[in-house]
């Protein structure tokens, strides 16, 4: 009698786990085919990402976005910056680029360009920065760096109608490297258009005469030897994002 109830008891758990065993293989198949059969995004700012893999990188941005709004990069004293610092990534710095002709083009709109010079840029008011450079790499390093204010330079310029779209896009002279930065974080109050390093003017293999630095991103976004600057309301192309990496890129 006692035998029996314990057969039956066997007998009831086994089914209860072969039919969750089942279930379980079903979901998974059935969200493995979701995955698949999911329209592949087209090329280009993008990465040609499976749709419900995009739906997880985005939602990571808004989580990001919420974070990184208005928080600040912790900043370190002068005396921990490196002397020697790394370069890294040449794309867009071709060796026939003459700066005594570079003049910066911020187009405010098609066919209503600004041409600026160094000068022009050093007569804004500089704010310097020392923070640790991160890049995707996986190295990173304390850096010092001295420009103006992105905001400011926002300002300065009039480009207060340009500030609403979502997007500024930057590439080099050559257009060999360009990134695209939600205008959030281009505003962002740690974010400048550097012209210095280490109280002397940018080394040429560090984005002479004009780089960004975006210290709330990875190093990618920080594109050296700016030639354009101009504003969208769609993603500006981006090297790095058509490379498969994240658009955002924030830290
Ligand atoms: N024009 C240009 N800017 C660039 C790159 C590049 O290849 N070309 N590489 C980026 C990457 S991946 C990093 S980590 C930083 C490195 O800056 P550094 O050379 O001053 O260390 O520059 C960024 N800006
Ligand atoms: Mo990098």
């Amino acid at each position: 009698m006692a035998n029996r109830n314990v057969d039956k008891e066997i007998r009831r758990r086994t089914i209860i786990s072969f039919s969750v065993f089942i279930i379980v293989a079903l979901l998974g198949f059935l969200g493995w085919r979701q995955l698949y059969k999911g329209t592949k995004e087209p090329k280009g700012t993008t990465a040609g990402l499976q749709a419900p893999l995009r739906k997880v990188l985005n939602a990571n941005e808004t989580v990001f976005r919420a974070f990184s709004n208005g928080n600040l990069t912790k900043t370190y004293p002068k005396s921990m910056a490196a002397k020697k610092v790394r370069v890294n990534g040449k794309l867009g710095m071709s060796v026939n680029f003459d700066p005594s002709k570079w003049k910066l083009r911020v187009v405010k709109k098609p066919g209503d360009t600004l041409l600026l010079t160094l000068a022009d840029i050093k007569k804004l008011p500089k704010t310097e920065i020392i923070f640790d450079f991160k890049c995707v790499e996986g190295w990173s390093q304390i850096s010092h760096w001295g420009g103006v204010k992105f905001s400011t330079f926002m300002k300065h310029y009039g480009l207060n109608a340009q500030s609403h779209l979502g997007y500024v896009g930057f590439v080099t002279p050559d257009k060999g490297y360009y990134v695209g930065i939600d205008m959030q974080s281009a505003l962002h109050d740690q974010t400048l258009l550097a012209y210095e390093m280490n109280d002397a003017p940018l080394p040429d293999d560090q984005g002479y005469p004009l780089r960004l630095m975006i210290p709330i991103k990875y190093g990618i976004k920080s594109l050296k030897r700016i030639g354009t600057i101009s504003f969208s309301d769609q993603r500006p192309k981006d090297y790095w994002a058509e490379q498969g990496y994240d658009y955002y890129s924030g830290l």
